[in-house]
């Protein structure tokens, strides 16, 4: 299940946070597609409870109240129709899978697409789940039934997450579900799963109910070909669950990563260290791991929060992206967000005056507005998406570093980037590896049919170039690859 499904030469995936289905089906085929995206995570599809107060949270997504596909992002038809364009131009759906848990206690009521559910009673007859298929005092001994001590292996697995009610995913019909579940969705044609609270499921479980997935659909995949799965587990050492226990089922998402370039683009350790980034700072092996700068629970404090960059700070952001994209390691996520105000981080999406979610609109020049941020179009992290999947199979080499917080490296004779995250100046001749020719710098323009926007650098014969970089640009770094050669 660690194998990403993409197609050919497509390394990366953007998290479309609660984008409609009509909207993400025309960034596939306009932008996407074109720019050689792998696919998009998408919000969870399945029917969620309305809640009302605070009104219209992100948060009520991660509360399902059946297995039907209705949701603020749209109803079947409009998922179908979704994951048969975006497939059409190469471009995978992945979903947000929550399987751990229903809703939250509290009152009973209906969910977004008009089902019932009772929580008091543990009534959920739109699947249907009832009292006998939820953990309970048999399985979790805390007072309340919610999680409190993430030191307890057992509390973590079998007791409520923030109240969620917990599923008995032991039980052979609970695993049926979900199982079924994800099956519906294979069926349409998505090409895997981002699972979500993971660390709070068995392994065994998981094991199980992964086990008894389809192949995906031969439609737009290889015969044989098994669903991508990527395992939510927060793991930032000292708790009783880590992330290796899940690494050998399918992939698992790396929330040190994101902490630790924080702390290099913030100038608190230097950059110099990168040099050995991977696995020797204690990261789970590169075929293991999806990593990401930020995403929709850490850049808002939740889920292990805090601590990451986000587009709020969008210099350093940038930067720590263009690294993540240029270094071999680990299968590579961006986050595509919505603004909110601070002071509110359970904000829903941008809205119309009947809660219904904005249409995302795109100008002239590429960029999104009404609220939508749009990471994913910033021109140099799409470019990067391209140096990616221009340099991808070929090794980091030619690192070098000024003892501090100016780095270079390449990758084989493919790619070469720069970054000075000094401050000051940067001006210094290295060897790219590259062959000697005339390279468009994709940070500070685009490449397209031989011509470039941004600056120009030359190789030389032996394979050096001169490299300039003010430690006051709004940008500083440079990035050239074979693909984009003037
Ligand atoms: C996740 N990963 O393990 C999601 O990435 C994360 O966004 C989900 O929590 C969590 N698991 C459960 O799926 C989010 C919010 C919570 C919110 C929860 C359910 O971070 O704040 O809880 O979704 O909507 C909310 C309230 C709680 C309340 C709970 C139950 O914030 O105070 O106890 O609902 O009513
Ligand atoms: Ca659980």
């Amino acid at each position: 299940y660690s194998n990403p499904t993409c197609a050919a030469g497509r390394h990366t995936i953007t998290h479309l946070f609660e984008w409609k289905w009509t909207d993400i089906a025309q960034e596939c085929e306009r932008f996407l597609g074109p720019k050689g995206f792998c696919g998009v995570q998408i919000s969870p599809p399945n029917e969620n409870r309305v809640v009302t107060s605070p009104n219209r949270p992100w948060w009520e997504r991660y509360q399902p109240v059946s297995y039907h596909l209705t949701t603020r992002s749209g109803n079947e038809e409009q998922f179908r129709d979704m994951v048969n364009r975006c497939n059409r131009v190469n471009v995978r759906i992945y979903v947000d899978a929550v399987i751990n848990h229903m809703t939250g206690g509290g009152e009973s009521g209906r969910g977004t697409g008009g089902t019932s559910f009772n929580p008091g009673s543990l009534q959920f007859p739109g699947v249907p789940f009832g009292p006998t298929d939820f953990n309970g005092g048999g399985q979790c001994q805390t007072g309340d039934g919610s999680i409190h001590n993430y030191g307890s292996a057992n509390e973590v697995r079998n007791c409520r997450l923030v109240g969620l009610l917990d599923l008995m995913l032991g039980k052979d019909y609970v695993r049926q579900k979900v199982a079924g579940y994800m099956n519906h969705l294979i069926s349409i044609g998505v090409g895997g799963f981002r699972v979500d609270a993971a660390k709070h499921m068995w392994p065994a479980d998981l094991t199980n109910i992964f086990g008894r997935l389809s192949n995906l659909n031969t439609a737009y995949f290889p015969s044989g070909t098994r669903p991508f799965i990527f395992q939510e587990v927060i793991d930032m050492g000292g708790e009783a669950i880590g992330m290796s226990e899940y690494s050998g089922i399918g992939r698992v998402t790396n929330f040190i990563y994101g902490i630790k370039l924080a702390q290099v683009f913030r100038n608190q350790n230097q950059a110099k260290y990168l040099r050995n980034w991977g696995e020797q700072w204690g990261m789970p092996s590169t075929s293991d791991s999806v990593v990401f700068i930020d995403n929709h629970d850490n850049q808002r404090g939740h889920g292990g929060g805090g601590g990451v960059l986000t587009y709020r700070d969008s210099k350093r952001y940038k930067m720590a992206t263009e690294f993540m994209l240029a270094h071999p390691y680990g299968f590579t996520r961006i986050m595509s967000s919505f603004s909110w105000n601070e002071a509110n981080n359970w904000e829903g999406p941008p809205h119309n005056g009947d809660m219904s979610i904005k249409n995302v609109h795109v100008s002239g020049d590429g960029s999104c507005g009404d609220g939508w941020v749009c990471e994913h179009r910033w021109r140099q992290i799409t470019n990067m998406v391209g140096f990616r999947n221009v340099v991808m199979g070929t090794s980091l080499a030619h690192w070098w570093d000024n003892g501090n917080y100016q780095i270079a490296f390449s990758r084989g004779n493919k790619g070469f980037i720069v970054i000075n995250a000094q401050g000051s100046d940067l001006s210094t001749t290295l060897t790219t590896g590259l062959p000697s020719g005339t390279y468009c710098d994709v940070i500070s323009g685009d490449y397209s049919n031989g011509r470039c926007t941004g600056s120009s650098i030359s190789v030389g014969n032996d394979s050096r170039a001169r490299f300039t970089i003010s430690g006051s640009s709004q940008d500083p770094v440079i990035a050239i690859h074979i693909g984009a050669k003037i």
